[in-house]
């Protein structure tokens, strides 16, 4: 399943489900013809016994049947971590970064049988920047879904719905299609945009080979019921490309949108101009039995579990999410904060260009392939990175510039762990704190909000809303002890009960993210043993299996009191 609703009716879309060839090799070695193995795709090879900690690299090797002479566009939803894809033998794409969707055209490509052979490596080396050792698992293959489209010349890339309010308080939308031209003949394009049996119109256009031409128009939407978190509206939204003089439509793209604006005024985050607080988890895409490959009714129970612990909101810490867990956000009406992929940067890390360049490149990559999903409310970035210094400011300040650039809609954070050092609130629009009180400090939950809220004025903060991005503890599922004694189930219920007290009482806070939502394998060589026994981040609320521990029952309590 590549999402949770059909994206075309016009275009043909076939998904590459199911067993793949595969073959383990070297770094330097050639692509095999060889392939001893069959490997599931979607799905990481850490699931199969023979590649329980493998990291390198592997070619999965695909056969396909295609039906007439067509262009092709291979759509890949998430390779782990670096991929290069190969279509009859010759490299049709290159790309970066487990987290983030990519997409190959293939032009006039024969009836009959083809090859695709992707290399894929989940190894860290001097060009992996984002990918390391680190306190979550870098997982390898082919993880999320995969299409393949078959395509006219010319095409729709995708749809940018951004709806607002006019000054008379009625919903309005402005509509961006962005078409490609992969032929060699200059094409004359018409769109038809379809909204609940409406038709919207757009200006034709002339768009030459090579060449990828935006489409615009605005449009009221007097009828259309707001998407919210208690009422998640969506609506269908369908565009047809016509070729001139053609009668009917040679491709088309549907998205499904909602109808709702988020702004932060006076210190509070709005959805449809009413104060809302965000109450939810740092959720990690992992899983014992899957890693980081999740077949939808696996996305389903996370959510229903977040749902059913009181949850309103999910942040999917540290890399943007599978398009069909978003999908599912969108439908059930929780709020996401989604950020892009990075943990930890030191200075000398970020000042590496190929870090700032792997971010800008995931940046643009989950703007512009999540901007329509309503559910999504705060875009981030550089989860605990080196915001503390003046030339890390810098390249905070320009991924921060290049995301108001491609969206104008959302507002944007960060998560510091710099408390009064942090140099950056100026930049963003919600200012947010990764702190552990009770568990890495030995500091009072409520004491140290107010302090924090004391450095976010001062420090360039002052008058934005402000989040507990992180906070919880240790909490090893089954082990118990009346002494409360650290990295017990009691303790870290102790420690989750003290954070929500202080944060749901708190005026001034409007979100907080309990670190983290399920316990989550780790790299083993991030020199964190000693506190990541088993190797995992033992500090949620539901272990790995998602048996809950004692700390979901506080959640429950403290969630589903209502926070005015
Ligand atoms: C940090 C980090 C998380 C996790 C957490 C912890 O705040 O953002 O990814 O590592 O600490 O468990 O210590």
């Amino acid at each position: 399943m590549l999402r949770l609703f059909q994206t075309n009716k016009i275009r043909k879309v076939e998904e590459l489900e199911g067993d793949w060839d595969f073959q383990p090799i070297k770094q330097s070695e050639e692509l095999p013809s060889d392939f001893n193995y069959r490997m599931p795709v979607p799905g990481c090879w850490e699931m199969q016994p023979d590649f329980l900690t493998y990291r390198g690299q592997g070619v999965f090797r695909r056969e396909i049947d295609v039906p007439t002479n067509t262009s092709v566009r291979l759509n890949f939803k998430g390779i782990s971590h670096t991929a290069d894809v190969y279509f009859d033998g010759k490299r049709v794409a290159h790309h970066y970064n487990a987290y983030t969707p990519f997409t190959a055209v293939i032009p006039n490509v024969k009836p009959g049988k083809h090859i695709i052979l992707v290399r894929v490596d989940n190894s860290f080396h001097e060009e992996s920047k984002l990918h390391f050792a680190n306190d979550y698992y870098t997982y390898g293959g082919i993880i999320r879904p995969v299409g393949i489209e078959y395509i006219s010349d010319a095409f729709i890339e995708r749809i940018q719905f951004t709806p607002y309010k006019n000054s008379n308080g009625e919903w309005q939308g402005n509509i961006d299609v962005i078409v490609s031209n992969t032929g060699s003949q200059n094409e004359e394009i018409e769109l038809k945009g379809i909204f609940e049996e409406e038709s919207i119109s757009f200006e034709s256009k002339r768009i030459k080979p090579n060449e990828t031409v935006i489409f615009s128009a605005a449009k009221n939407f007097p009828d259309v019921k707001a998407w919210s978190h208690l009422d998640p509206q969506l609506y269908f939204l369908e565009v047809q490309l016509y070729k001139s003089g053609q009668e009917s439509p040679s491709d088309d793209l549907i998205e499904r949108v909602g109808f709702r604006t988020v702004t932060t005024l006076n210190g509070k985050i709005q959805i449809n101009d009413e104060d809302i607080v965000l109450k939810g988890f740092n959720r990690h895409e992992d899983h014992p039995m899957v890693g980081a490959a999740f077949p939808y009714q696996l996305m389903v129970q996370d959510v229903d579990l977040m749902i059913h612990m009181g949850a309103n909101s999910v942040r999917t810490s540290h890399y943007p999410n599978d398009e069909r867990f978003l999908d599912l956000c969108d439908e059930r009406g929780i709020f996401v904060w989604e950020e892009n992929h990075a943990r930890g940067f030191l200075l000398s890390h970020m000042q590496d260009p190929k870090t700032q360049q792997q971010c800008l490149a995931c940046n643009k990559e989950m703007v512009f392939n999540h901007f329509n999903h309503p559910s999504i409310i705060i875009w981030a970035i550089l989860n605990e990175c080196a915001s503390n210094t003046l030339e890390g400011k810098e390249l905070y300040r320009e991924q921060i510039e290049q995301i108001k650039e491609m969206d104008q809609s959302r507002p944007v954070s960060f998560a510091s762990h710099h408390r009064e050092h942090e140099l950056c609130f100026d930049l963003a629009d919600i200012v947010s704190f990764n702190l552990y009180p009770l568990w890495y400090t030995n500091e009072d939950p409520g004491e140290l909000a107010e302090k924090a809220r004391q450095w976010a004025d001062e420090l360039g903060g002052l008058g934005k809303p402000m989040i507990m991005s992180e906070f919880g503890g240790d909490g090893y599922y089954g082990l118990r002890d009346p002494n409360n004694v650290r990295g017990t189930e009691e303790r870290q219920a102790e420690i989750i009960e003290k954070n929500l007290a202080a944060y749901t009482s708190s005026p001034f806070i409007s979100g907080m993210y309990i670190w983290q939502f399920c316990d989550c394998r780790v790299v083993e060589d991030t020199g964190w043993l000693l506190s990541r026994a088993g190797t995992q981040n033992s500090k949620g609320i539901v272990d790995r299996y998602r048996r809950p521990k004692l700390a979901a029952e506080v959640v429950k309590k403290y969630f589903k009191i209502p926070i005015t």
